[in-house]
């Protein structure tokens, strides 16, 4: 059985629904300066945001100023929590400022009253894909040790003035995507096939590690209440075949993701990441104190998304299917989504065993789901619905692998929000005809579309599932 306070959510960005990406003062974010893309073509992330390009993040669906009626929706779902991130750039518009924007700070006040209001508790990612442009410009990111100060200054901002609203935080979204595509995670152009790539995003990991511990001390003081973890996107992996060196090769895939985690739960690099370090040429730049830094911050739980499963191979010819930041080689026995990520629910159990095995904290499952395309009908008195059984088969299949890592395994789970509970801009290629949602939201590619709200055959299901502690699926 589930805890009885377990937290039924869903999950969002504020760059992937906000849009009102320049209202009341907002700066630049990474996230606004990333072009709309397809499912075989990349997103494209242009130095600013250049005049007569298309942005999908920059309208979104339009949260920013219809946040009440889409809350109204999620309570009605029966919602306990409800995951979204703080833009950066509406409290810090350039990041390094040493006041912040009151006009930013009021949104988000009202944003979780509202919340509260409906019983809903914020979870709070404080910094999820939307680096303040500026801090490119100028500093060239997490590269630079002085940003650590600036996310600092953002995190004092933030804990004092929304203590007594939000309990529950996490520091960086998808923390260990930064070695995979330190573009969209932090606005760093730099790819694996580049000389010097690992010295870059190694010390800008060292630096968001730092950032991250001193968010935790700092959260612990001043909302002693709070519970503060990591985020990680957890890429489990199975050895593509039962030779050995597949074996060994899916250990080594692994150790860079652990690589991230090890430091944030535990509070130091593994001896593994030391030798990583050594392998890959890194000389990391550290200072006196940053091991008491590191130690003293560690989170208080383990957020986590979890999609789809991969492959390792020591045979570097096999085929690649699409993956979330991943490429992966294709597991005959699983199918695949429309977008090549392939589903396996027991994969999910077996992420939060490997997860809980290993650190023994609580885990939050803070995005999971079905990227799918959606065909809405409208009925004889003109409301529209979504008859989407392939996502509840999905999200039904996975909730039963979690009912039994934590029934059967005895991992400690504290909440399950699935990804982007109302239609959103996609991440990975900013199409919103990539659709996660229960809520269905009129807007295309081309960012047509009256952005009118409408509930999906899964937003009733959904709610039984809530109103039943995950009984009923
Ligand atoms: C995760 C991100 C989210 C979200 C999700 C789905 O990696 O944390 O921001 O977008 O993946 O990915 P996509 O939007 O590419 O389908």
């Amino acid at each position: 059985m589930l805890r009885k306070d377990f937290l039924w959510g869903g999950a969002v960005a504020a760059n992937q629904l906000e849009g009102a990406w320049d209202a009341d003062g907002k700066g630049v974010s990474t996230a606004d300066c990333m072009t709309a893309g397809a499912a075989d073509r990349a997103r494209e992330y242009t130095d600013g945001v250049l005049p007569g390009v298309y942005y999908p993040s920059h309208d979104a669906i339009d949260f920013y100023h219809r946040y009440k009626e889409d809350i109204a929706l999620f309570a009605e779902m029966g919602f306990r929590c409800f995951r979204t991130s703080i833009a950066w750039t509406r409290i810090f518009p350039e990041g390094d400022e040493a006041a912040p924007n009151e006009a930013g700070l009021a949104f988000y006040d009202a944003l979780f009253d509202e919340c509260l209001k409906h019983g809903i508790e914020p979870v709070v990612t404080i910094s999820h894909y939307e680096t303040p442009y500026a801090l490119v410009k100028k500093y060239g990111s997490w590269t630079d040790r002085r940003v650590v100060g600036f996310f600092e200054n953002y995190c004092r901002t933030i804990f004092t003035r929304y203590r007594g609203k939000v309990r529950y935080w996490m520091t960086f979204n998808e923390i260990n995507v930064l070695a995979l595509n330190p573009a969209t995670a932090a606005g760093i152009r730099s790819s694996m096939e580049e000389p010097g790539h690992w010295q870059t995003v190694l010390q800008a990991a060292h630096h968001e590690f730092l950032a991250s511990a001193k968010a935790v001390k700092l959260c612990h003081e001043i909302i002693p209440d709070a519970k503060i973890g990591m985020m990680m996107l957890y890429p489990v992996t199975y050895a593509a075949t039962c030779a050995p060196e597949d074996a060994m090769e899916r250990i080594r895939s692994m150790d860079l993701h652990y690589y991230f985690s090890d430091v944030q739960v535990r509070g130091a690099y593994s001896p593994k990441a030391r030798r990583m370090q050594k392998r890959l040429g890194v000389k990391l730049a550290e200072e006196p104190g940053d091991a008491e830094i590191l130690r003293e911050g560690r989170v208080d739980y383990i957020g986590f998304s979890y999609y789809m499963s991969s492959l390792a191979s020591a045979d570097p010819k096999l085929a690649k299917t699409g993956a979330n930041m991943i490429t992966g080689i294709r597991n005959p026995y699983l199918e695949a989504s429309d977008w090549g990520w392939q589903i396996d629910p027991v994969g999910l159990r077996i992420s939060l065993n490997e997860l809980y095995d290993r650190y023994q904290v609580p885990l939050f499952i803070v995005e999971n789901g079905l990227g799918a395309v959606d065909v809405p009908e409208t009925a004889e008195d003109g409301s529209v619905t979504v008859r989407d059984g392939y996502r509840i088969a999905y999200l039904r299949r996975h909730i039963e692998e979690m009912k039994k890592a934590v029934d059967e395994d005895g991992v400690d789970l504290m909440g399950y929000t699935p990804w982007g509970v109302i239609d959103l801009v996609s991440a990975g290629t900013g199409e919103m005809k990539k659709r996660y949602g229960f809520i269905y939201v009129d807007r295309d590619d081309e960012g047509r579309g009256t952005l009118a709200r409408s509930r999906k055959d899964s937003f009733y299901w959904y709610q039984r599932v809530i109103a039943s502690n995950g009984e009923e699926l």
